[in-house]
């Protein structure tokens, strides 16, 4: 029983990735029924505002199969909603088609859930079996369910660094990673609801920050130019993408299509800057550089996840990567490339 169960919840995984850059502020999240082991229905959440898993789940099993719903069991990577948001809650639908039995792998943080979706469907007799893959299941969530505890985004910090520990040159834009690396970034960008950079690297790389390497959306820019010294020519301020600009002197941009946030650049800078973010419904952070925007991440403690990519190539001098510590949650090849995925799971802000 158990064996299938890891089974079927890796496959609710799967859907629920499906929908990774489509949902957000929602998390992805699959659904399977399943009925004398077999899949009945599946399912995953599709767009921010549509049905959820349950319910394509629910919805796909075919007509002549729908007399074994109560009887199937229902397996979810996220636990079933009980709120009424964009949609109904979903335990009533559960409750309402009879089924008697539900696996689910992560509990959804959000206010008003927070274990009560479970509780409620025992109450009414259902068999909740909750806990399966977790450790995935949370992973999976991880920007919503940040941002519903804390109102902050999920942060990413990605670099890539040479073989000997430098991850690029003070006054240029230098290559140190791959082409398949590349790709993936483009793929991240598709990923999240917003990209940050510093004023050094929106100048010397000139980067656009759209996702055209992969397909889907393009995620909000969030430029720092603390004392407003970008010229107005740059990509970054081209009006293609909703662009958020934080700085102390916002009348610099009062003639560009970009929304300014007035920030004290202080010690609180990240923790305010994070506030902020999340008040604007952006659930997850990528940072891409420079090299000091990081240091200063890595310093304030503030990243909960570092993406960090590993070429063959030696620099022999330039800006040292920065050292942290955390936990190695993937490690893989990309060709010559190597990327390793951390956890910060002692964040300090
Ligand atoms: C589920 N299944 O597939 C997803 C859930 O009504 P909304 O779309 O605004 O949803 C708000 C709640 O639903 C919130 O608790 C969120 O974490 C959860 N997302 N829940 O049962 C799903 N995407
Ligand atoms: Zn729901």
């Amino acid at each position: 029983m158990m064996e299938c169960s890891v089974r079927y919840m890796r496959r609710c995984f799967d859907l629920a990735r499906l929908g990774k850059g489509f949902v957000s502020p929602n998390p992805p999240v699959g659904a399977l029924l399943v009925y004398d082991d077999e899949i009945i229905g599946e399912g995953f959440h599709k767009s921010w505002g549509g049905q959820h898993a349950e319910v394509e789940a629910i919805q796909s099993v075919p007509e002549h199969l729908r007399p074994l719903i109560p009887k199937s069991t229902l397996y979810v990577s996220l636990e079933p909603c009980c709120i009424h948001g964009k949609t109904p809650p979903c335990i009533n639908l559960i409750l309402d088609q009879g089924i008697k039995s539900v696996v689910v792998s992560a509990i959804d943080q959000t206010p008003g859930v927070r274990g009560r979706g479970l509780s409620v469907l025992r109450e009414h007799g259902v068999e909740v079996h909750q806990g399966v893959l977790e450790a995935e299941g949370r992973w999976l969530v991880r920007f919503r369910n940040k941002w519903a505890t804390t109102g902050r985004p999920w942060v990413i910090a990605k670099f890539a660094r040479s073989k000997d520990g430098f991850m690029g040159l003070l006054d240029r834009q230098v290559w140190i990673s791959n082409a398949l690396s590349f790709r993936l970034v483009h793929r991240w960008r598709h990923e999240v609801d917003a990209i940050m950079v510093a004023t050094n690297t929106a100048l010397i790389d000139n980067p656009r920050l759209t996702t055209r390497l992969w397909f889907g959306c393009s995620p909000r820019r969030v430029i720092l130019d603390r004392q407003g010294r970008l010229p107005h020519h740059l990509h970054v301020f081209d009006g293609q993408v909703p662009t958020i600009v934080i700085t102390e002197r916002a009348q610099c941009f009062r003639t560009l299509p970009v929304q300014t946030i007035q920030l004290d650049f202080g010690t609180r800078f990240w923790p305010s800057l994070l506030d902020q973010l999340g008040t604007m419904g952006i659930t997850s952070l990528l940072v891409e550089g420079g090299s000091r925007l990081l240091y200063s991440l890595v310093e304030s403690n503030c990243w909960d996840e570092a993406r960090v990519f590993e070429s063959p190539m030696v620099l022999g001098k330039g800006v040292r990567a920065p050292s942290f510590s955390g936990r190695v949650v993937q490690s893989l090849s990309l060709g010559d490339n190597t990327l390793t995925i951390w956890h910060n799971f002692k964040p300090g802000c």
